[in-house]
């Protein structure tokens, strides 16, 4: 097979005592990463979200295909039309729809049908999955690990938000088809997750269960 074109790998080696500092200084910062549910209205620069976007999109993907799109919602008026399809949504889940042993799994978290924040934050980031691609002519090819490429993307927007330090809730209201008609958005694409992004209230408080992590030896073997 002929070799595709390759240019030099703009790889940074450190000494190891610098590696040592720079990951404990990253986990330091990212461990600090809350979901946030109480928003501020303060405006947020909308280049800091461009730039957490770019951070998103340099992940890898199968095939290197990027099947994700952000569509960042600021208007008022489209951000009440998702708050009220979003709290529809929500009410059937939370009055029947939920069996009672995801209700259970919830409660130490006191969630509700109730989403003011999708009013008050700044911005909200849908995250789209583009399920396959389309050719000029309309025919359709496939894309490759598609739930997989969108997640690593999506972990990487919000390391970026956090780290410009910015608040983020990831929220994902289901079903949430809603969001392709209000952001416009094609019938292959299939939104993931709704990443409400802003500063946080002033007063706003997490649960502390959500603290809890599992230790090193929780969630790693070695062998
Ligand atoms: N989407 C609902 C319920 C919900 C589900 C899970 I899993 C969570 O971790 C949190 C909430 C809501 O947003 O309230």
């Amino acid at each position: 097979m002929n070799r595709p074109p390759h240019v030099p790998l703009d790889f940074i080696r450190y000494p190891e005592a610098e590696m040592r500092e720079r990951v404990r200084l990253f986990e330091e910062d990212i461990c600090r990463r809350r979901t946030v549910r109480e928003f501020s209205p303060e405006p947020v620069p909308r280049e800091i979200i461009e730039r957490a976007i770019l951070c998103g999109g340099s992940g890898p993907s199968g095939a290197n295909q990027q099947p994700w799109h952000f569509a960042v919602i600021q208007s008022p008026a489209l951000k009440k039309r998702v708050r009220e399809a979003a709290e529809e949504e929500e009410r059937s889940f939370y009055s029947g729809r939920a069996p009672q042993e995801w209700l259970e799994a919830l409660a130490p978290l006191g969630t509700d049908e109730h989403k003011p924040f999708l009013e008050v934050a700044p911005y909200l980031i849908a995250v789209f999955a583009i399920k396959y691609g389309e050719r000029a002519d309309g025919s359709r090819f496939s894309h490759y690990y598609v739930p997989e490429s969108v997640g690593i993307a999506s972990g990487l927007l919000l390391a970026a938000l956090h780290r410009a330090g910015l608040a983020t809730l990831t929220h994902t209201p289901s079903p949430m088809g809603f969001l392709n008609e209000i952001c416009g958005r094609p019938p292959a694409e299939k939104p993931i997750l709704l990443v409400v992004t802003g500063y946080p209230a002033a007063d706003c408080e997490v649960p502390a269960y959500a603290k809890q992590k599992k230790t090193l030896a929780q969630i790693s073997s070695w062998l």
